[in-house]
């Protein structure tokens, strides 16, 4: 047990160093930083902007409203908003509204009936945004890093490509952290993106930037990606949908850094945005041939599917304690399947689950099956130059000389201590097969599993730094390979979004994606921000 007893000191030095430096973020908001009159962005006023992609798609199809109006409306309300976000980070207005006009042209001159324009283009004249990570022609997927800040798409990422196949227009593309590695979402290229529902508080990470882009209503379907939770954290402390499909159903093609050795397994690229309808049709599209491997067609009737819940990961050291109006939200969700659905909602208790940051970096640092590994963090930051020096890069950071942020620079120089060696902690391989057993085996192919999306409702700038490991509440499922839908559940009383993570067997994202669609209405789903 020695190497683990070291490992876990480390691993709570490491959590009083973010302290720290936490602390002094703090106090560095308190005085200085840029400030808003308000604390939440304003509420939305143009109706358009309060419709589905599904339902704008057929508006538009119905000729029963102008696809140039669509945008336009999305554009006014990035102009109106998008400065308190800083959201989106590279707009393309000029481009969108040409494709808008085309689209309507094309609409004008086009005799075929709605359903063949629904088949071909189920998404005709929708607008969308993308994560800066993905590749989206003409504009840059540099993931924050400064080295790679002027290289230019010249073509689109495979599910870009799908959905302005589809027929969605780009507004443009949005924040994310550095190397896509962090839940605040702030890099030395676009700064820092800031909550709707409250600017001093973060978006989550890594795919932050579209996480508050939609939640702010500045745009309507989104792609992310997520190898430990980033589409669903941000997902979460935004008020939003955002699903992370079973592993190699969507193509991942086109983004960078790109996932190597047994992490490709667990990096999974897949649809973020304000309503359930949503959800499923981006998937459909965004799989491609992919969609095969899912039972998307199959009807889902939620009377017969069983249902397990657990409140917390049973206490883990790393973790933070879940909120209370978290566990309550959760309970409500539990009461009103019981009550409204008849269905009993088993109370479960995984006492692995006490180990899912473990886990999760354990399967992270593992080999391929092609016995590749893993790319080093210091050689991403160094972007195959040469490696990064860590502890030089912290202090260039401590005297504001370098171009990478404090999260990068202490995960470079934690990466080889983290790197939970295969030989050393085949313990934690052999925890990750029990506990996969004992999930998938209690799922089943008609199971759903209840779970918190994060310990905690959207922290304060900075506060992620001192809570580093939080993150393994989503980690968990990338390692375990199951599909999984955030939902949103409101907000608490703070006025800042609730939500949890649905959970299925593998393959079985059409259940989670039906529980989803019945969470929304039955608890609202997403709520606009400002008009708390
Ligand atoms: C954009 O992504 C592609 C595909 O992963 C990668 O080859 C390319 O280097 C990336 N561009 C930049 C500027 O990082
Ligand atoms: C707040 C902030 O730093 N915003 C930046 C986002 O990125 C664009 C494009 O690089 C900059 O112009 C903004 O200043």
């Amino acid at each position: 047990m020695a190497p683990l007893f070291t490992v876990r000191i480390q691993l709570l030095l490491l959590q009083a160093v973010g302290f720290l430096i936490g602390l002094v973020g703090q106090a560095v908001r308190a005085f200085g930083g840029p400030r808003f009159s308000s604390r939440t962005t304003r509420p939305v006023t143009e109706p358009l902007l309060l419709l589905s992609g599904v339902q704008l798609a057929k508006l538009i199809r119905q000729r029963k409203v102008k696809c140039i109006d669509v945008v336009q409306a999305y554009i006014n309300r990035i102009k109106d908003v998008n400065s308190m976000i800083n959201g989106i980070v590279m707009y393309r207005f000029e481009a969108a509204k040409k494709e808008a006009h085309a689209v309507d042209k094309k609409l004008a001159e086009n005799q075929e009936d709605e359903a063949t324009l629904e088949k071909k283009w189920p998404f005709l004249g929708v607008p969308l945004t993308v994560k800066e990570a993905f590749q989206l022609k003409g504009m840059p997927n540099s993931s924050g890093l400064v080295s790679r800040r002027n290289a230019i798409s010249k073509t689109d990422a495979t599910v870009v490509a799908l959905l302005k196949e589809a027929g969605a227009i780009p507004l443009g593309i949005t924040n994310c952290s550095e190397l896509c590695m962090w839940y605040e979402s702030s890099n030395k290229i676009y700064g820092r993106s800031n909550n709707p529902y409250d600017l001093q508080r973060i978006v989550g990470g890594s795919s932050g930037g579209e996480g508050c882009t939609l939640a702010a209503a500045c745009s309507v379907i989104g792609v992310g990606s997520d190898i430990g939770g980033s589409i669903r954290m941000p997902a979460f402390f935004n008020g939003i949908f955002g699903h992370k499909p079973s592993p190699g159903v969507v193509p991942n093609k086109g983004q960078f850094p790109m996932a190597m050795g047994a992490q490709e397994q667990f990096q999974c690229t897949g649809p973020m945005c304000r309503y359930a309808e949503d959800l499923a049709p981006m998937l459909r599209v965004m799989a491609g041939p992919g969609i095969k491997k899912l039972k998307l067609n199959d009807k889902v009737n939620l009377k017969d599917l069983k249902f397990y819940w657990m409140e917390h990961d049973g206490g883990s050291y790393l973790m933070s304690k879940v909120d209370q109006d978290l566990i309550l939200a959760q309970k409500k969700v539990v009461a009103h399947l019981e009550t409204m659905l008849g269905v009993s909602v088993q109370h479960v208790k995984l006492k692995q689950m006490k180990y899912s940051f473990q886990l999760w970096v354990t399967m992270m640092s593992a080999k391929g099956h092609d016995g590749k590994e893993p790319v080093k963090f210091v050689d991403l930051l160094g972007d195959h130059g040469k490696p990064i020096k860590p502890l030089w890069e912290l202090i260039k950071w401590c005297l504001g000389l370098s171009v990478h942020t404090i999260p990068s620079i202490g995960l470079a120089l934690l990466e080889e201590k983290l790197k939970y060696n295969y030989e050393k902690y085949r313990k934690f391989k052999a925890v990750e097969e029990s506990l996969h057993k004992e999930l998938t085996e209690m799922l089943g192919d008609d199971g759903i599993f209840l779970y918190p999306s994060h310990p905690t409702v959207a922290p304060k700038h900075h506060v992620p730094l001192t809570r580093p490991f939080n993150f393994a509440y989503t980690g968990i499922f990338n390692a375990l390979g199951l599909p999984v839908t955030q939902c949103p559940l409101g907000l608490n009383a703070k006025g800042l979004p609730l939500g949890i993570q649905v959970v299925a067997g593998p393959f079985n994202d059409h259940l989670t994606l039906a529980v989803a669609q019945y969470l929304e209405k039955s608890f609202g789903g997403w709520v606009c921000p400002g008009k708390f």
